[in-house]
């Protein structure tokens, strides 16, 4: 059934985009998600002496070997026939009988609503988009337009029922986290945060959020007989926002949404207590999605490092960062300066569903044309008020003062890749992303001389629900071949037949996790369970291998496009780094970030350690003879 569905979507996708024929707005039947959704596996728990085992396998490079025997006895005490790991995993059994996922709510839970970092640098991701040729503001908006109708004929899809299912190692996949991107936000809490999704009522919505000069409009995107505006229509309105917003007025209160998220919780329970208040953030948080009519950012050498800083935080509050609604789950970015992209509130959904929109709307944008007919005019979008008290004020003063913190702190650039890309491993029949993990394994190791706790996300969405578990790179073998590859002792045939291990290892950690088979999620889940289970805390827990293994130094993330995009992120840890890679065939772009305060870390040096690194991991296999391999 799902073939069919795949089919019509083409099908719906070659309509003329501008054309006259145009899909209406569906009050969604569950029907053919549901049925795809049902056949789906749940997510196993694996067994708990394997997670012990390879526990203590994924620990012995990253921790001194005198440390690990202590550890060794926690294990063993704690997964022995009765003792409190069996009485954790019976729990988790339990609950897996009672949950469509048993998982999928506690990490969301864990990894972001309790989470209570500010979103902006520590979770939400940032993705720049190829640099478009705009002539003046009519351009922007004209491109604003264009993408708007991207967005709309996507959800098209995602209303119809008629996304193609994404597949993994051959596996169809769970697409719930489409149904959940639009028409949803981030709300703050006091001491925790929720996610309201709007799609799913009766009632749609049929406005989004455009951002200009730090001032919202809420602008409807359906005619009256339920069919999306043409872009012709979006072009006249967003003309008509452009023109009533062309200085910036009043409080930047989008940098609220900024803030640590209890201080803004408290911030917004003050900001809520007026009805205009009230009613301008509920249109912001029940509208589609937010589009930012951002400022051109000073022109600077490293443009791509500058546009991924925009995408991941504005900028600062001189700049665009007052031009955001950082709670909502998408916000597409449009610079008068040609700048495009996107960020998004990471709670609902991880970035492939976010990027196969993207994917979506930059074709849509390719083939779409202004055609200046008449239309019936459309009344003036509303401006968004909000009324500013002194206590307001003073929580934006704050938020912009805190903001900026952040800015200078992050050390964030954009590497584009050009000596090879996917094309090369697979020559040389090596699993890509495999050898790039690696070789950011041997760049750490040359700039740090030794190994730490690496994380690159593994998708679960073979399993019904599913969100992520970790890959843990850095093992056995991958520091084998690092400690390895500088010994002018060693003969290369030996460093091929390590560095062929280390990847071989680090493919099959890959086929371990997606197969819900790695240990992260298993023993979060036992964690977990021990405080709903109101027992003490397991002492495997409170060991500091525990710690350290958690303490991931390099957090990744590999997420394909076909756009030939940058993804950024920031660094999960004080004194870590995020890499963030598309790999394309022929280059692979990577974004790169670490914290100024951080004296151990430095971006630019690991950038060049990076290159340094895939570089040389090629030479070497293209410089040791076949024969001798
Ligand atoms: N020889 C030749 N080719 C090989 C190969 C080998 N030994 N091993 C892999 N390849 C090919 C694959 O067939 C694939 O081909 P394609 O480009 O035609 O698709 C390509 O190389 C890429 O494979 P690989 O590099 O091994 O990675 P992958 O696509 O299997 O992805 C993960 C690995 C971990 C990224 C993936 O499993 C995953 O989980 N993705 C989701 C991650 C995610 O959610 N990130 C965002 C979090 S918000
Ligand atoms: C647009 C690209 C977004 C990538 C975001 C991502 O990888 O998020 C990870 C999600 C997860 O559950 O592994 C978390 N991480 C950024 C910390 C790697």
């Amino acid at each position: 059934m799902w073939g069919i569905l795949a089919r019509t979507a083409v099908k719906s996708r070659m309509v003329k985009p501008c054309g006259l024929v145009r899909p209406v707005l569906a009050t969604r039947i569950p029907g053919r998600y549901l049925a795809h959704q049902e056949g789906l596996p749940g997510l196993p728990i694996p067994p708990l002496q394997q997670t012990c085992e390879r526990y203590l396998a994924v620990l012995e490079p990253i921790m001194e070997t005198e440390e690990l025997g202590h550890t060794r006895e926690l294990v063993a005490e704690f997964q022995k026939p009765g003792g409190i790991g069996e009485k954790l995993q019976d729990g988790l059994k339990k609950r897996a009988s009672k949950t469509e996922n048993w998982l999928s709510a506690w990490w969301v839970q864990t990894a972001y609503l309790d989470y209570r970092l500010p979103v902006v640098v520590h979770s939400s991701p940032g993705l720049v988009l190829p640099r478009v040729e705009f002539s003046g503001w009519q351009g922007q908006i004209r491109h604003a337009a264009k993408t708007i109708a991207g967005v709309l004929d996507f959800k098209t899809m995602i209303d119809n029922e008629t996304l193609p299912v994404e597949h993994l190692g051959g596996k169809p996949l769970c697409m719930n986290q489409y149904y959940q991107v639009l028409s949803s936000c981030r709300i703050p809490g006091l001491k925790r945060d929720s996610v309201v999704n709007y799609a799913k009522g009766t009632v749609p919505s049929t406005h989004i959020t455009v951002v200009h000069n730090c001032q919202f409009f809420a602008m409807d995107v359906y005619n009256s007989d339920r069919t999306p505006l043409t872009v012709e229509q979006l072009y006249v309105q967003l003309e008509k926002i452009w023109n009533s917003s062309l200085e910036t007025d009043g409080e930047p209160v989008g940098i609220l949404t900024s803030e640590h998220r209890d201080t803004w919780g408290k911030a917004y329970m003050n900001l809520i207590k007026d009805r205009t208040n009230r009613d301008s953030v509920q249109a912001i948080q029940k509208s589609i999605f937010v589009v930012c009519l951002d400022a051109a950012m000073p022109r600077v050498s490293d443009e791509m490092s500058s546009a991924a800083a925009q995408m991941l935080h504005g900028g600062g509050s001189r700049l665009n960062s007052g031009n955001r609604w950082f709670d909502k789950t998408l916000q597409f970015i449009i610079s008068e300066d040609g700048t495009c992209g996107l960020i998004y509130e990471h709670a609902p959904a991880e970035g492939p569903p976010i990027v196969a929109l993207i994917d979506h709307v930059i074709e849509y944008v390719k083939k779409s044309e202004i055609v200046d007919l008449p239309t019936e005019p459309l009344p003036v979008p509303p401006k968004l008020r909000f009324e500013i008290t002194p206590q307001i004020t003073k929580d934006i003063e704050e938020a912009k003062k805190n903001l900026n913190i952040m800015v200078d702190d992050l050390d964030l650039r954009v590497m584009v890749f050009d000596h090879f890309g996917k094309s090369i491993p697979k020559a040389f029949k090596m699993s890509p992303d495999a050898f790039i993990q690696v070789g950011l394994q041997l760049a750490y190791y040359r700039l740090h001389q030794k190994c730490c706790s690496t994380y690159e996300s593994a998708s679960l969405r073979a399993f019904k629900l599913g969100r992520t578990d970790t890959i843990r790179s850095a093992s056995v073998d991958s520091a084998n071949f690092t400690k390895a590859f500088d010994n002018p002792g060693m003969q290369n045939t030996e460093k091929v037949a390590l560095m062929e291990n280390a990847i071989k290892a680090h493919r099959s950690y890959t086929d371990m996790a997606i197969r819900g088979q790695a240990i992260d999620r298993h023993l979060l889940g036992l964690k977990l369970q021990a405080t709903e289970d109101q027992v003490h805390l397991p002492e495997i827990f409170k060991d500091r291998a525990y710690a350290t293994a958690m303490h991931y130094k390099i957090s990744t993330s590999q997420v394909p496009a076909k756009t030939d995009c940058v993804m950024c992120f920031g660094p999960v840890v004080p004194d870590g780094y995020a890499v963030c890679y598309n790999p394309m065939e022929n280059h692979i772009n990577f974004a790169m970030s670490s914290f100024n305060g951080c004296g151990e870390t430095d971006t630019a040096r690991m950038a060049k350690a990076i290159e340094k690194a895939l570089t040389d991991m090629r030479k070497l296999l293209e410089t040791t003879p076949k024969s001798k391999l």
